[in-house]
């Protein structure tokens, strides 16, 4: 299976260039999709594609959303033939060492999950941070019926079966609350998924991005989509 890695970036400078080495050790290839990082984290990935044709860079104009950066990815990769498009940060929250593990489940599942919240899964953050994840789980669950464990994790292994079925012009979400919609998406597909264990560390280098208005939004989203089911639609 010919996967492609799809690494949205803003400002992750000393975070690429340890993660692009360790990634090309795997056996995929790596789409970076960076948003004009001030920081200079797109020229940096552009060095590594001179370099190594496994690594492509997408870049855009300014910064336009973790949601919309997945989707760019995904374009890449249904249009350039891979059967497969992992998602992670590159901020080490999600290790690489963990990829292997996930390539091997995809073999009997639609969508792997790199999971916080399965046996032997793991989340080390400040707490406050590991309640709203927790709590905005759960709501998930309850409220939209998704049976994964981790619902909103970003480390995600999709078949393109998946992809391709997935309205990508009409996802409404442009930021990290985009993982709850497509997970709507996904179950309502009937698609198999499967959670693999991970511990989700916190970030050593760099800044976080997330915002208290990108919270704001996902609660909407949930809010949205719960909508959604009431009225019995499936798109
Ligand atoms: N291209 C692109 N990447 C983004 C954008 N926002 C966040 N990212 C990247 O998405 C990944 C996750 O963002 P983080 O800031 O780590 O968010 P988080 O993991 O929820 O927050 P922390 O745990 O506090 O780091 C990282 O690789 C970011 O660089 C964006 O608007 N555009
Ligand atoms: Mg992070």
């Amino acid at each position: 299976m010919n996967v492609l890695v799809v690494l949205p970036t803003y400002n992750e400078a000393e975070n690429i260039v340890l993660l692009l080495p360790k990634l090309l050790e795997l056996p995929v290839d790596i789409c970076v999709v960076d948003d004009g990082s001030p920081d200079g984290t797109g020229a940096l990935a552009d060095e590594w594609a001179a370099r190594e044709r496994r690594i492509r860079v997408v870049h855009r104009s300014g910064k336009l959303g973790l949601g919309t950066a997945y989707i760019a990815g995904f374009r890449t990769a249904l249009a350039a033939g891979y059967d497969a498009a992992l998602t992670m940060d590159a901020d080490f929250s999600h290790n690489p060492k963990y990829i292997p593990s996930m390539l091997t489940k995809i073999a009997e599942a639609d969508l792997v999950i790199g999971s916080r919240y399965v046996c032997g899964g793991e989340v080390r953050y400040p707490w406050h941070r590991r309640m709203l994840s927790k709590i905005s789980n759960f709501v998930a669950r309850l409220l939209l019926g998704y049976t994964a464990h981790d619902c909103t994790a970003g480390f995600r292994l999709y078949r393109s079966t998946v992809l391709r079925t997935m309205p990508l012009d009409r996802i409404f979400s442009n930021g990290y609350s985009f993982l709850t919609e497509t997970m709507w998406h996904v179950q309502r597909g009937g698609f198999r998924i499967a959670e693999v264990p991970i511990i989700f560390e916190d970030r050593v280098r760099g800044q976080s991005k997330i915002s208290s208005r990108e919270i704001y939004r996902g609660m909407t989203t949930v809010f949205r989509l719960f909508l959604r089911r009431l009225r019995g639609r499936t798109e």
